[in-house]
């Protein structure tokens, strides 16, 4: 799919001062610091669409970006960072829950795990939680370009043996790197397929 424009439409602390629901989103979400914005930048060809930091956390309200006039990337802020008072991490936490399961043009989340280690409590808790929610999910397995391929697997098997009891059926499961562009093209398949599908596809 070409990429033809990328613009920044909006940042909302809550579902009610969301856009429009006028046109499909394609959400990610995943702990802080896992390369979400980076990936929406690497996706969107575009270098400082969203901000990415080092510092976890960055990221703090539901970020609207319309791509090629006819869709949207929605970076929304991490969960599991300590730098932001208890009370104002359980806002942001509600307002990203009634998102992900509220949103009715929500039409594609994908999930972001870090490919260096193996399962993380927070991320099974959440990935179970999305799965009660029958929310569906597509998991991506980031920053490829920092593990070696056999850890990268045997991370990937282990996770999905921790999540196969709470799913009928698997979700999709993808590998990228934002740095070195590896699993980007199909990451953007499975949007179009979903626009498609839909009947959302234009002309572009
Ligand atoms: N090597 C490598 N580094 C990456 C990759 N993706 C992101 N990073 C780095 O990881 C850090 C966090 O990236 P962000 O994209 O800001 O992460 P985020 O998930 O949006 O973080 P929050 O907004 O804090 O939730 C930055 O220093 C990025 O440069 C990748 O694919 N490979
Ligand atoms: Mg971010």
């Amino acid at each position: 799919m070409n990429i033809k424009s990328a613009a920044f439409n909006c940042s909302a602390p809550d579902l009610k001062s969301c856009p429009e629901e006028n046109l499909p989103e394609f959400a990610f979400i995943g702990r802080s610091n896992v390369g979400k914005s980076s990936l929406l930048n690497a996706l969107a060809g575009r270098r400082d669409l969203a901000r990415v930091s080092k510092t976890p956390g960055f990221t703090k309200m539901i970020n609207f970006f319309t791509i090629n006039n006819s869709w949207r990337l929605v970076d929304l802020p991490g969960y599991g960072f300590a730098h932001v008072a208890r009370a104002n991490k359980e806002k942001f936490n509600e307002a990203v829950n009634d998102y992900l399961v509220n949103r009715a043009n929500l039409f594609g989340v994908f999930v972001l795990i870090d490919s260096r280690h193996p399962p993380q409590k927070i991320d099974l808790e959440f990935v179970h939680w999305l799965g009660r929610k029958s929310v569906s999910i597509v998991l991506v397995f980031t920053k490829s370009d920092k593990s070696k391929p056999t850890q990268l697997q045997k991370n990937i098997e282990l996770f999905k043996e921790s999540i196969a009891e709470w799913f009928e059926e698997l979700p999709e499961i993808f590998t990228c790197s934002s740095v070195t562009k590896n699993g980007l093209p199909q990451l953007l398949e499975v949007i179009e397929g979903v626009l498609k599908s839909e009947g959302f596809a234009r002309p572009v």
